[in-house]
């Protein structure tokens, strides 16, 4: 029976494992092979004049990153990883590994990060890759726990769509039959449609499509969302959601991946419980006062000024009370202030993390506003019609997944956190 690494221990008989073969060294007389299993790393330790023919051949024969299956008793060894090393009876190939390989990964060698996403399954080996992965699954895992205990309805949408959502400049086409298609930018249309089934609380953790031609270090062109919506609920509560999901995320990693963030070498910063809330005006008034850009109340929050705010705030934090000119046309406007909208975006002081709004439910209200967005309600129509038949009032939000891992992280790079990222140059593997 084959033994995961971290369970081999030593005087318990014979052991069998099977792993990758992370580094050989050849000391004449004396050999090591170091093997790598998702769980750690094992010595195999070959003294040439005791070993058998057998596993003297298959250990020659045997290169870097080849798959191996060794059995032989496991002594105590000080100098090797975990105290232990295997002293094999037994050497089989299972799978050889072509020389040379196309990415070092023992981490001698640094690679370019396009040569590791070129060969990702290989990156994927070396334990501060797989280590952001683990935690990833581990983000995903507690959020959805998060929301299936608070009594949410986990929904899956459909991404071939006929509309866009968050404005018609982003959009992938696809070619669908004689119809026109598009990929979707967000689940905002459909998850706002259940609140008129009556499911009440929805999350939908999946694929969104956005045609952003600038190549950054914080977008992708295909990104996980983390979305929900919440009927009977307005923009203040579902901020004081997103803080909690938030901090849900933080304390699983912290309290489940320990040794992940030991391989990684980062040490968590903790969110607080609650967020401050900036209204945009004064976000504008902070970042006009640090950066040498011409801005103005009205406009978009640039990298820069996002940058500048958040270096000012140091911590998450909200901004709220958005124009409604440059949010989109489902924000539910300040009855006493129809110019703001009751629309936020949650930051990382290095980047937005999330946008959330209360939601116009009004039917008249959500034509007018389509209209001033120069859209045409005719192409919402599938959309518009739960309105005239009993939409309860409702908010919700969308969280970026790869930004809160790069965020939560301290990653360069948001590509560092997605397996296989899709960017304007890339589409494989
Ligand atoms: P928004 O467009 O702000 O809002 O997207 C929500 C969050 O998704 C992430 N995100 C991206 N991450 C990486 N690359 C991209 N190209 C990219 N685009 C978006 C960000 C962003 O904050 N329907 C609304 C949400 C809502 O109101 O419920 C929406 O899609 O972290």
């Amino acid at each position: 029976m084959r033994l995961p690494i971290s369970e081999v221990k030593p005087d318990t008989g014979t052991a069998t494992v099977i792993g990758w073969i992370h580094e050989i060294r050849d000391l004449g007389g004396l050999s090591f092979y170091i093997l790598r299993d998702r769980t750690g790393f094992l010595q195999a330790t070959i003294v040439k004049k005791k070993a058998g023919e057998d596993v003297l051949a298959a250990a020659k024969e045997a290169s870097r990153e080849s798959v191996v299956k060794i059995s032989g008793v496991v002594k105590e060894s000080d100098k090797a990883p975990g105290g232990r090393e295997i002293i094999p009876e037994k050497f089989e190939i299972i799978s050889k590994a072509e020389t040379p390989l196309p990415l070092d990964v023992s981490e001698k060698v640094p690679a370019e990060i396009d040569t590791r996403l070129d060969n990702r399954y290989l990156d994927a080996r070396r334990p501060k890759v797989a280590a952001i992965f683990r935690i990833r699954s581990e983000v995903t895992h507690a959020i959805s726990d998060y929301f299936y205990k608070n009594g949410f309805i986990n929904i899956t949408t459909s991404k071939i769509v006929a509309a866009a959502t968050e404005g018609g400049t982003e959009l992938f086409p696809i070619a669908y039959f004689e119809k026109e298609a598009f990929l979707n930018q967000s689940p905002q249309l459909y998850k706002q449609m259940m609140m008129g089934a009556g499911f009440e609380k929805v999350f939908e953790i999946g694929p969104i499509f956005r045609a952003e031609e600038h190549n950054t270090t914080k977008h992708l062109n295909e990104a996980t969302s983390i979305d929900v919506e919440v009927s009977f609920a307005d923009h203040n509560d579902v901020m004081a959601l997103l803080e909690k999901v938030i901090n849900v995320a933080y304390e699983a990693v912290a309290e489940n991946c320990q040794p992940q963030l030991d391989i990684l070498g980062t040490k968590l910063q903790m969110p607080s419980k609650t967020f401050p809330k900036l209204p945009y005006a004064d976000a504008i008034d902070i970042a006009a006062g640090k950066i040498d850009e011409d801005i103005k109340y009205g406009d978009d929050l640039s990298s820069n000024a996002e940058r500048a705010i958040g270096s000012e705030m140091g911590e998450h934090y909200f901004i709220t009370d958005w124009p409604r000119s440059i949010k989109p046309f489902y924000a539910m406007p300040y009855e006493d202030r129809p110019d703001i909208s009751k629309a936020f975006d949650m930051m990382h002081p290095k980047m937005e993390l999330s946008s959330g709004a209360q939601r116009v439910h009004q039917y008249d209200l959500l034509v007018e506003q389509i209209k001033l967005k120069g859209l045409n309600p005719d192409n919402f129509e599938f959309y518009l019609k739960p309105f005239k038949y009993g939409m309860p009032p409702h908010a919700g939000w969308g969280v970026g997944m790869d930004r809160l891992i790069t965020t939560m992280l301290d990653l360069p790079n948001i590509r560092e956190g997605v397996l296989f990222p899709r960017d304007r140059h890339r589409v494989t593997p």
